[in-house]
């Protein structure tokens, strides 16, 4: 089985993953922060892999450090579920619509953790959550995960249905991409990844 659990605790935050790439379930996700609970929630029904979340932290600060260090803790289970990534699809995409919103996202578990994130996000906060914050979700995911990862926005009004299509899109790539084919190799002609 390729899983992998971490927990990381701070002054500022503390969180529990436990994520399996081999099974769908369990699913369950609880954060402090009902609206990013709710956007993880459809990040992990969309990728079909077992994730076990649990972050609590000093939201009443900023909710800039749970949701960075969710990101980071995030990432570094599914580094740690790869393993040595032999066979692995390596490549995953997705473009999701959601109503008014349609995201693109395109992953490629590379070992080089980087976020490109363009097109017209919308710049408005959701029930009091700063817009800022969720490319710094993206970001400490990929980087933790070693994951080059594209974030399109090619279409959104409402800001609530983009940055969910957003978690959703991701969750679908992931779903391809750690998808163990025929082939037994590390998908890459140098021979690591
Ligand atoms: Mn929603």
């Amino acid at each position: 089985m390729r899983q992998h659990e971490i927990h990381r605790k701070t002054h500022e935050t503390e969180i529990r993953t436990a994520l399996n790439l081999d099974v769908p379930e369990p699913v369950a996700v609880y954060t402090q922060l009902p609206l990013f609970t709710h956007f993880l929630a459809a990040l992990a029904k969309h990728s079909h892999l077992s994730w076990q979340i649990s972050g609590q932290g000093d939201i009443e600060v900023d909710p800039h450090h749970l949701i960075e260090d969710t990101g980071i803790v995030m990432g570094q289970a599914l580094r740690g579920a790869l393993a040595d990534m032999r066979g692995i699809h390596r490549f995953g995409q997705r473009l999701l619509p959601m109503d008014d919103a349609l995201i693109l996202c395109a992953l490629d578990i590379s070992g080089r953790g980087q976020l490109y994130w363009s097109g017209s996000f919308p710049d408005r906060p959701i029930n009091g959550v700063n817009a800022e914050v969720w490319p710094e979700f993206f970001r400490a995911f990929a980087s933790h995960a070693g994951i080059t990862l594209h974030l399109v926005c090619q279409a959104g009004e409402n800001a609530h249905h983009t940055y969910e299509a957003a978690f959703k899109a991701l969750g679908q790539a992931l779903y391809e991409a750690v998808q163990v084919g025929p082939s037994t190799d590390v998908p890459s002609t140098k021979g690591v990844l």
